[in-house]
């Protein structure tokens, strides 16, 4: 019998597109039974938002669902630490191993010394993270702090508007001037390309601003490419042109901002020529720029994540968010600024009810930053780290530093449980790993954070093999332990159930989206409305000065910095998403994927290769403190000198020296917000010879 089932993509991607699999009863065979396979994925063409087209990774969704490298049962430890030698086991044995364990830790070193790390593998409402908050907090373990992604560009936009909400992304379809800063679009955020392609069909000019000339930079009428890390001063110059040829709203800046006078006073210094010696964008572009834009009230800035990966990113956001309220862009409904929507989710999905800080005993748990797992595996005491759980994501490969993060994961007397649909660099380091169900295999509510539709998704098989969702792996490891509380067991209908508000279920299942409680084209700052304490923007914000951080946009820069000449690491290195057949380190190892995106390499500026006598194919090492990596030349059209680019997700082994880009990267922490400055990564290259030995 072939059916078809609803579901939406997990991963963590603005899109979240909903999806139709088709599914058929294969006749048993042998000592098989029947069961029920998948046969065939396509887009849900009544999504609003995808519209019926998934992507280059998801159209082969169900080859990753079926690859011959699932992990299908709970996997122990054989050989050497990092080996990837294993034995199967069955859940029994696997879970008494982590009880007896985890309980030997805790009784001598604490709960704190156990630690748990997870990212968005999964952004479906209750298999990203729901029960663990309620397992950990009964072991009393570390508690993960930080982001990875979201929460930087979230906190630079509260700093202006007192809530992370800005426009909803597809309103750029009513712009008449574009500006897509800092976000690559085509690649990561593909199914608002043809929201942004409806405003250039009614006459919109797009400006991509971006460090590299990417595929939306190509796809844009003009480009503009500062130095890393330094668009806040070119923000600051912008303001300095509207303020000063009086390009501004000042009806809308009376009655809906706060701190003008000092903002005016302030950029009043930030000439176009200062800031085109930091940003490296010529005066006169910075002054056209700002003219349009100052001119054209229904001005759209769209933007998402990739800008706050720096040390200054929750101020890119902070500043940014200033330009449409001094133009009044906000009073259109094409005009405004839009960055990732899943705030706009609270209202109807409340994660907080899946937390229970009374199960734990003390009220206070250490926080453990996420992007410093290598310093938290490798320094910290009192106690140290002793278990390490890791989830949906691969930190071996996607977190910074991560040569010291592989030190950590080599420890012998650190225990770690991983819990994976495949064979990652970090599940090769554990002493146990659970199988995993892809979303193809369990249910979910999957909230969006590119647009406003939040999606279900239906289990369309069983599990594969012994693979478990992560819900169950929770209450398996709690019955384990030995815990009785019920809200440690609580089901997966009940979980979504409790969360939801406002929302109908049973339509939500039926439809396989609903969209949350947004108007169609609502622009939520027309009338003002911030939410702010005084209900205005702030220019000037007092709450960022009790923060500790300055209370106007302010330029600083990084710590590590190309500018002095006897810098020993005298180029920017960007290690940009690039595959369109990758998601983030996701499907690198899958034949369909990994071999079509060639191998990993370093992009140099012309004139940075030939000043190093390197050409195309030549074996260059890139290095800093941190670490050497030798990789082959592209010669780029797309940087400029001075910048290199190797673009990331490649796991350990397609690299001839066993580490990835990020054991270069930089893990200093954004200024607010939680984040981690990939972007703001200095290093040297050289010819690889006989000499510079790898
Ligand atoms: N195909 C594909 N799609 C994806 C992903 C993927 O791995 N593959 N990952 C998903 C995830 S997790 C996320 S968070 C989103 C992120 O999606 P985006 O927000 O678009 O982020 P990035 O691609 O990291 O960076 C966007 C652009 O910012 C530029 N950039 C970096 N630093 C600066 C700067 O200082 N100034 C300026 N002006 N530009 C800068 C980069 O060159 C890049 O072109 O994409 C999602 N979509
Ligand atoms: N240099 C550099 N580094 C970066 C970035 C960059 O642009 N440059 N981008 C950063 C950003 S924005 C992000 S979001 C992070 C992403 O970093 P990660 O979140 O580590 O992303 P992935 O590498 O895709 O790993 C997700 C893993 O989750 C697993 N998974 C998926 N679904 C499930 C499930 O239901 N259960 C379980 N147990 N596992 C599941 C997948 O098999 C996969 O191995 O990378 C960051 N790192
Ligand atoms: S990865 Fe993104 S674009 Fe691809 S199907 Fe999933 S949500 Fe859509
Ligand atoms: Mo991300």
């Amino acid at each position: 019998m072939t059916d078809t089932v609803l579901g939406t993509c997990h991963h963590d991607c603005p899109d979240s597109c909903g999806w139709v699999a088709t599914v058929e009863d294969q006749p048993a065979s042998g000592v098989q039974s029947s069961q029920r396979v998948v046969v065939k994925l396509r887009g849900n063409p009544d999504h609003p938002f995808s519209q019926g087209e998934l992507c280059p990774k998801v159209n082969r969704f169900v080859d990753r669902v079926y690859d011959p490298h699932r992990l299908l049962t709970p996997l122990i430890r054989t050989g050497p630490k990092g080996a990837a030698e294993f034995r199967n086991a069955s859940w029994d044995e696997a879970l008494a191993l982590v009880a007896e364990r985890i309980g030997e830790i805790t009784t001598t070193y604490g709960g704190e010394a156990v630690l748990p790390w997870w990212d968005a593998g999964t952004q479906g409402m209750i298999q990203e993270s729901s029960l663990d908050r309620r397992f950990f907090a009964k072991l009393g373990s570390s508690r993960r702090t930080g982001s990875l992604c979201g929460a930087t560009a979230s906190a630079g936009i509260w700093g202006t508007y007192g809530s992370p909400r800005a426009a909803e992304p597809s309103n750029v379809q009513f712009a008449d001037l574009v500006v897509i800063w800092a976000t690559n679009t085509k690649l990561t955020n593909r199914h608002l390309w043809p929201f942004v392609e409806s405003a250039r069909a009614n006459g919109a000019r797009i400006v991509a601003i971006d460090t590299m000339r990417t595929a939306t930079v190509e796809a844009a009428d003009e480009f503009i490419q500062p130095l890393p890390g330094t668009d806040v001063a070119l923000m600051l110059a912008m303001m300095h042109v509207l303020i000063r040829d009086n390009l501004i709203d000042a009806t809308y800046i009376a009655s809906h901002a706060t701190g003008f006078a000092e903002l005016a006073e302030h950029v009043s210094e930030w000439t176009p020529q200062r800031a085109e010696a930091i940003c490296g964008v010529d005066a006169g572009v910075i002054e056209q720029l700002a003219t349009t834009y100052g001119n054209t009230p229904q001005s759209f800035i769209s933007t998402l994540i990739g800008a706050e990966h720096h040390e200054n990113g929750a101020m890119f956001f902070r500043t940014l968010a200033c330009l449409p309220v001094l133009t009044g862009a906000w009073r259109h409904p094409g005009g405004g600024l839009s960055k990732s929507s899943g705030s706009w989710f609270d209202d109807n999905v409340d994660l907080s009810t899946f937390d229970r800080p009374n199960l734990s005993d003390g009220s206070h748990r250490r926080g453990v930053s996420m992007n410093h797992l290598g310093r938290a595996l490798t320094e910290l005491d009192d106690p140290p780290v002793k278990a390490l759980f890791a989830w949906n994501g691969n930190p071996a490969v996607t977190v910074p530093n991560s040569a010291l993060i592989r030190q950590g994961l080599l420890r012998d007397d650190l225990f770690t449980v991983v819990s994976e649909q495949f064979m990652t660099d970090t599940a090769a380091h554990a002493d146990v790993v659970f199988p995993a169900t892809t979303q193809l295999e369990q249910i979910d509510v999957v909230p969006a954070w590119g647009h406003m539709y939040l999606g279900w998704n239906e289990a369309a098989i069983a599990p594969l093999g012994d693979c478990v969702p992560n819900t169950e792996l929770w209450r398996r490891l709690s019955a384990a332990m030995g815990f009785t509380e019920p809200e440690l067991f609580e089901t997966d209908e009940q979980l979504i159930d409790s969360a939801l508000r406002g929302i109908d279920l049973d339509e939500l299942r039926r439809t396989g989206f609903v969209r949350i409680d947004v108007e169609a084209d609502h622009n939520p700052y027309t009338n003002g409305g911030f939410a702010t304490p005084s209900g205005k923007a702030e220019l000037a914000s007092d709450r960022l000065g009790d923060m500790g951080q300055p209370r106007l946009p302010t330029y600083t820069a990084p710590t590590e910095r190309p500018e002095h000449g006897d810098q020993p690491y005298p180029l920017y290195l960007t290690s940009p998403k690039h595959h369109t057949r990758f998601l983030n380190s996701s499907y690198a190892s899958l034949p369909k994927h990994g071999p079509r995106e060639g191998g990993p390499f370093v992009e140099l500026d012309p004139h940075d290769a030939a000043s190093r006598g390197l050409g195309e194919g030549d074996d260059a090492e890139i290095f800093n403190d941190r670490a050497r990596l030798t990789l082959p030349v592209r010669i780029s059209q797309r940087l400029r000198p001075g910048l290199v680019a190797i673009p990331f997700g490649w796991w350990t082994n397609d690299h001839p020296d066993g580490q990835t880009v990020n054991a270069l990267t930089s893990d200093a922490l954004s200024d607010w917000g939680g984040g981690v400055a990939y972007g703001d990564t200095l290093v040297q290259v050289a010819a690889a010879t006989p000499d510079n030995p790898t």
